[in-house]
């Protein structure tokens, strides 16, 4: 059986990965990985069992994600900023028997101090198990539904490596890259493709720990790929506008990646624009990986994803899921996806994976596209009126509203995403407030959410009205709202 990450067991001096400028060779994070992998074993930690990890941006995180990769060990990354209850949620949902979290106080979650004395001196002659792509659980990843707290999609390690080869063949993507991102490291655009595929492929890594155009250019001037959210893209090329090394940095790129939301046809303009050149999109979910993806020997095609990617089978289905077979770029249906990239399933709910993917492995997205003649899907919205994608992220309605409630002075609320230029959709909630309590600031409020939840899934801005708009079934009208 092939190896899961082939170049760890032939670990030399090429580059591996930096952050915010400090690297490490493959062979160094090899040895600091194998420190993590002892550090495992001395807590009797076995392969199969799941383990947090705090993900940080930091090279101690990356080599334990590494050494949990290694030895069998499931990760359940963990957003650095994620709010109380969603916390708790995760931990209880999950159950991680340890979690791991660089630069903590606390002795117990902190990662082995060996590990950093390795990566900053020492090295180590600890070897690293070779992890083979097999189908047992690699990563637990988190993604919010329409209702309720968000599930863990259950991600193998046959799941990350048939989409990375997929990924591979569309994008020419080789050891001779170096891919640029500031993601973070606890969904799959950062840390399946941009950590986990970058290692796969056997290239380097240039990660940023925080996103701030003027140190992305001067990363990407040095690598020959860029991975970012939309949202990254329209700070770049504002930044851009200004800056001549940003603009020679989006030029010598060999390829620009867009991914995790719509890119909008005004940023492809304003890039084309500006420098001359295109972003290649590509589309996925945490529950199906990377499924199209536009290949880099075709010239990007503003609003669209491109077609399915290499292993994968992509079609569009009408509401009673039966397959769509026109290809007339006008016809839309619900985009399903099938093939070895597909996640195993939702930790602990089998009644929301039965929902979503059918007997014959299709699973089935929420996400309403079209199919041009030559394939290219282009994809016009989602079923789902309650999701809403926000910087990338993906963020329920329903939790947000849920977590509004519990707020003394919230009597009801609504929670909508409405178009915005730099975060694609941002979070509105209406509120009702409580007649006999002290009216709290909108800011109280958002500070509520970010505090519970996420600071991505707070409200950027919160209308006190005195009612919401209901139907005669007693149902907020969320369209209304959005107008
Ligand atoms: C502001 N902040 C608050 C706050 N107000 N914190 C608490 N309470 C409040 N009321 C803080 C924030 O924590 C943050 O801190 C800072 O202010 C700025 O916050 P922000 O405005 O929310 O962030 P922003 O700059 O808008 O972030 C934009 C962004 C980010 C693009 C950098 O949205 C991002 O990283 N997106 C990537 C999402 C992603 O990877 N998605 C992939 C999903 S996988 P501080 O300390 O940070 O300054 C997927 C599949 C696929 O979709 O296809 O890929
Ligand atoms: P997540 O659950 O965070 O993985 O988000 C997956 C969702 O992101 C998909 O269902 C799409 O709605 C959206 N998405 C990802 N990539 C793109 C893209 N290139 N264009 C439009 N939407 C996208």
């Amino acid at each position: 059986m092939a190896l899961l990450l082939p170049r760890l067991a032939f670990a030399d001096a090429r580059p591996a990965v930096s952050v915010d400028g400090t690297s490490l060779d493959y062979r160094s994070l090899a040895e600091a990985a194998a420190i993590h992998v002892q550090d495992l074993d001395r807590r009797a930690i076995r392969s199969g069992e799941r383990v947090g990890v705090v993900t940080h941006g930091t090279l101690p995180t990356i080599a334990a994600l590494v050494g949990n990769a290694s030895a069998g060990v499931v990760t359940v990354p963990i957003n650095p900023k994620l709010g109380s209850s969603e916390l708790e949620h995760v931990l209880v949902d999950a159950a991680p028997r340890v979690v791991y979290a660089d630069g903590t106080a606390h002795d117990e979650l902190a990662l082995a101090p060996r590990l950093r004395a390795a990566i900053e001196t020492e090295g180590s002659p600890a070897q690293l198990p070779h992890r083979r792509v097999d189908d047992e659980p690699l990563f637990v990843l988190y993604t919010s539904g329409t209702t309720g707290a968000p599930k863990g999609a259950v991600i193998s390690a046959r799941n990350v490596a048939s989409n990375i080869d997929g990924l591979a063949a569309a994008w020419a993507w080789t050891d001779a890259d170096t891919v640029v991102h500031a993601l973070p490291l606890f969904h799959v655009h950062g840390l399946v493709l941009g950590v986990f595929g970058s290692l796969r492929v056997g290239c380097a890594l240039a990660h940023r720990s925080r996103f701030e155009p003027d140190s992305i250019a001067s990363e990407l001037a040095k690598a020959t790929m860029l991975f970012a959210v939309p949202t990254m893209y329209h700070r770049l090329i504002d930044a851009a506008e200004t800056s001549e090394p940003i603009r020679g940095a989006l030029r010598s790129a060999r390829l620009l990646i867009s991914g995790s939301a719509a890119l909008t046809v005004r940023e492809h303009r304003r890039i084309e624009a500006l420098v001359g050149r295109g972003i290649h999109e590509r589309y996925g979910l945490t529950e199906s990986l990377i499924a199209c993806a536009i290949p880099a020997s075709m010239p990007p095609r503003a609003g669209y994803v491109g077609p399915a990617v290499p292993g994968v089978e992509v079609r569009l289905v009408d509401d009673a899921r039966r397959p769509l077979e026109t290809s007339d770029d006008a016809t839309i249906g619900e985009v399903a996806i099938r093939g070895p990239s597909n996640f195993r399933g939702y930790l602990n709910r089998p009644d929301a994976t039965h929902a979503v993917i059918d007997r014959e492995g299709w699973f089935y997205t929420g996400d309403l596209a079209t199919r041009a003649a030559d394939g290219y899907i282009r994809i016009v919205g989602r079923r789902a009126t309650d999701l809403i994608k926000t910087g990338g992220y993906k963020v329920g309605a329903g939790e947000i509203e849920a977590c509004l409630l519990e707020h003394a002075a919230v009597s009801e609320c609504a929670v909508v995403g409405i178009e915005d230029a730099d975060l694609g959709e941002r979070v509105v909630a209406y509120v009702v407030l409580r007649p006999d309590v002290e009216a709290p600031a909108d800011e109280a409020l958002a500070r509520h959410v970010a505090a519970q939840l996420a600071p991505h899934k707070r409200p950027r801005e919160v209308f006190f009205t005195d009612a919401l708009p209901r139907n005669a079934m007693g149902k907020v009208m969320k369209q209304k709202l959005r107008t």
